[in-house]
């Protein structure tokens, strides 16, 4: 049974970098935080499922500024950006943001982040939780690139849901609605021009605004709150359950360096023969030749639903471990306990019927291919 324990409180400090929208976030009453990127980002509003049904069917601000830009700079940004991953870069025009893995000499994942290319001597790498910046400046410092790397005072907001492009375009005009996805149009915000994409950490659709200058933060934060009183926006944060049922990796939960980008499944972003460069080509052509044998999964854990899951729980069949799943929560629509997890290739095939040893004890589960929110009924 539950006991009524005190939560622990984070202390927040210099370290625990504030974002430009901090003080939003708490006036909307942000419940948890998690640190990403040494920031803070809010995990919680009314609970993590009234954030949930909110988020499908409404829309909310994400503060996301925790997405840091690495910026490249230089006549050598390109070179060095294909140094960064076995994603072919070569299509990567003024415009467009590519969902990259970012691997070390090994092939094992450094990070996963978003490229967006602002010019031909300039890119943003939009990073998930790992100190990206120090690698790819050693690689500049070491190889005597022409590139400055650095960390602009760009924070990226989220407007995520349903109603997200109803909201956007009251604010920014109907011009934004042709944005394609996973592209940028330049929108004015106080005189300055600014990133637009179509992206973001849901299958909810929606944008996310780079945020120029941290002044701009809540004069930007408060023209969206204004414009979709009517549309029921809210402050809202990427969520658990949802991320799990449309299948996106968390880096550092799901996947870490130990891992390849064929076992994240995310081999549909590598092109590792054509990424002319890329720091861990030689190591991913040798795994590539023989595949992973274990790979991201989807799995439905029977039962009620499951406590937090905060670190990995072995995945058992036959009596013989199998694997472990990394994130797990209860998904009120499809009615089961939703899961990521890495599976060994002997039990990886759609439909295997395995048992996860949950802190609650031992439960069913079923592997699935396919993230839940691609299933069909
Ligand atoms: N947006 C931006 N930066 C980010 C994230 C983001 N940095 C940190 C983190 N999220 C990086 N991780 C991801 C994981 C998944 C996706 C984006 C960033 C994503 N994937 C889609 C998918 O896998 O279906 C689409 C990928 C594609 O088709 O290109 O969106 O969210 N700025």
């Amino acid at each position: 049974m539950q006991q009524a324990v005190q939560l622990p409180f984070l202390a927040v400090s210099r370290r625990t970098r504030s974002t430009p929208f901090t003080r939003r976030v708490t006036e909307a009453g942000v419940k948890a935080y998690t640190v990403y990127n040494h920031m803070l980002l809010p995990t919680v509003f009314e609970s993590v499922e009234a954030d949930y049904h909110h988020l499908k069917k409404h829309v909310q601000l994400w503060d996301v500024s925790c997405e840091r830009q690495v910026e490249l700079v230089g006549p050598d940004a390109g070179r060095l950006a294909q140094m960064l991953t076995p994603r072919d870069l070569s299509n990567l025009t003024v415009g467009r943001c590519f969902y990259t893995p970012m691997v070390d000499e090994t092939g094992g994942m450094l990070n996963d982040p978003v490229a967006l290319k602002l010019a031909e001597d300039r890119y943003w790498v939009s990073i998930a939780d790992s100190d990206l910046l120090y690698w790819i400046k050693g690689l500049a410092y070491a190889l005597r690139l022409e590139v400055d790397v650095d960390e602009p005072d760009v924070s990226p907001l989220a407007i995520q849901g349903p109603k997200a492009e109803d909201l956007v375009a009251r604010v920014f005009g109907d011009q934004i609605r042709s944005i394609g996805f996973f592209r940028y149009e330049y929108v004015q915000f106080q005189g300055q021009h600014m990133v637009l994409a179509r992206s973001g950490y849901s299958k909810q659709g929606g944008f996310e605004f780079y945020v120029d200058g941290s002044h701009n933060g809540e004069p930007l934060w408060d023209a969206f709150m204004k414009a979709g009183e009517d549309l029921n926006v809210r402050a809202g944060c990427p969520n658990l359950i949802e991320r799990i049922e449309s299948g996106l990796l968390s880096y550092g939960n799901d996947m870490t360096r130990n891992n390849t980008p064929h076992e994240c499944g995310l081999g549909k972003f590598c092109q590792t023969q054509k990424a002319i460069g890329c720091v861990g080509r030689d190591a991913l052509l040798r795994v590539a030749v023989e595949g992973p044998v274990r790979q991201i999964r989807h799995l439905a854990i029977d039962g009620d639903p499951v406590p937090p899951c905060k670190d990995l729980w072995p995945i058992f069949a036959g009596g013989k471990k199998v694997g472990n799943v990394s994130s797990a929560a209860w998904s009120p629509d499809f009615r089961t306990n939703v899961a990521i997890g890495m599976v060994r290739m002997t039990h990886w095939d759609n439909g295997t019927r395995v048992e996860v040893e949950t802190p609650d004890g031992i439960r069913t589960a079923t592997v699935w291919e396919k993230p839940f929110s691609d299933q069909e009924d």
